[in-house]
C-alpha cells in the first residue's frame, strides 16, 4: 500500500493550530480519507513525558542546545512508534509542529545553529519530510491575546517568553516559507476562523488529484 500523505501545521502561540488542525482532519473525513491527528513535542506517552520536561517551568536550568536535543529526542520516539506507522499503514498524518518549529524556535527564537539543527533533522528524519506545511501567520500580539484569553493554569517555559522572542520565531517560519514554497503554504491566521478554514482546503484540494490511498474502505 502506498504511504499516505504527512501534512504538518506550523505557527507562534496562538494561531490557531490546534483548532485547524481537528478541522483537517474532518475535511479529510468528508473525502474519505482516513487521518490520524497528533501533536509535537509528543504524541506518544513516552514522548508526551519529553514534551512535559520541555515545557515545565523547573527549579534547573535548560539551555537552548538541551532545548533542541529533547525535540529531537521526542521527535525520534514519534516517528518510531506513531508517525511511520501511520503513514505505512496508508493513514494522512496531520500533525500540530514538526522541525519546522524547532527551526523557528530554536534556530530563530534561541539563535541555535541552523547548520546543526539541520544534521539532527537528516539524522532523525532524513527520509521523511513533510509532504505539505500550513504555516498559520498572524501578527504576534493577535497571536499572544488568544493564547492568553485562553490560557488556563501554569504559563510554560515558551508562554513566558517575551513579544520579541515571538517575533523572532514569526520572522524564522516565513524566512522557511520564501525558501520552500512548494511545500511551506502561509495561511493568514489573523481572519475569522470560517476564513482561514476556507484558505486551508484551498490548500488540500491542491493537493489532488487526491491519491488512491489511505481511503477508508
Ligand atoms: N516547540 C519548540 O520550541 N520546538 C519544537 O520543535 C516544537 C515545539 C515541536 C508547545 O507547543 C511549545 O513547544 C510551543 C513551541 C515549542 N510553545 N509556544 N509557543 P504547542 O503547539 O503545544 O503550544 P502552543 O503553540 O502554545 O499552542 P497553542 O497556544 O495551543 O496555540 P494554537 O494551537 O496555535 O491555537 P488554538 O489553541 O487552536 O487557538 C487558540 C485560541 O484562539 C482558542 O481559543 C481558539 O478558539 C482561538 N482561535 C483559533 N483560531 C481563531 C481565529 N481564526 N479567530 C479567532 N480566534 C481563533
Amino acid at each position: 500500500m502506498a504511504r499516505g500523505l504527512f501534512i504538518t501545521l506550523e505557527g507562534i502561540e496562538g494561531a490557531g493550530k490546534s483548532t485547524v488542525a481537528r478541522g483537517v482532519c474532518e475535511w479529510l473525513g468528508r473525502q474519505s480519507i482516513r487521518a490520524t491527528l497528533t501533536r509535537e513535542p509528543g504524541g506518544t506517552a513516552l514522548a508526551e513525558r519529553v514534551r512535559q520536561i520541555v515545557l515545565e517551568r523547573g527549579q534547573e536550568r535548560l539551555s537552548a542546545v538541551t532545548e533542541t536535543l529533547l525535540m529531537f529526542a521526542a521527535r525520534a520516539i514519534h516517528l518510531e512508534n506513531l508517525i511511520r506507522p501511520a503513514l505505512e499503514r496508508g493513514d494522512w498524518v496531520v500533525c500540530d509542529r514538526f522541525t519546522d518549529a524547532t527551526r523557528a524556535y530554536q534556530g530563530g527564537g534561541r539563535g541555535v545553529d541552523a547548520a546543526w539543527i539541520e544534521s539532527l533533522a537528516g539524522q532523525v528524519h532524513g527520509g521523511l519530510q513533510p509532504d505539505c506545511t500550513l504555516l498559520l501567520d498572524l501578527p504576534v500580539p493577535i497571536g499572544l491575546q488568544r493564547a492568553r484569553s485562553r490560557q488556563a493554569g501554569a504559563v510554560d517555559r515558551f508562554e513566558a517568553e517575551a513579544q520579541v522572542f515571538f517575533e523572532r520565531v514569526r520572522a524564522a517560519y516565513l524566512e522557511l516559507a520564501r525558501r520552500e514554497p512548494q511545500r511551506i503554504h502561509v495561511i493568514d491566521a489573523s481572519l475569522p476562523l470560517e476564513a482561514v478554514q476556507q484558505q486551508v482546503a484551498a490548500v488540500l484540494g491542491r493537493l489532488s488529484p487526491l491519491p488512491d490511498q489511505g481511503r477508508a474502505p
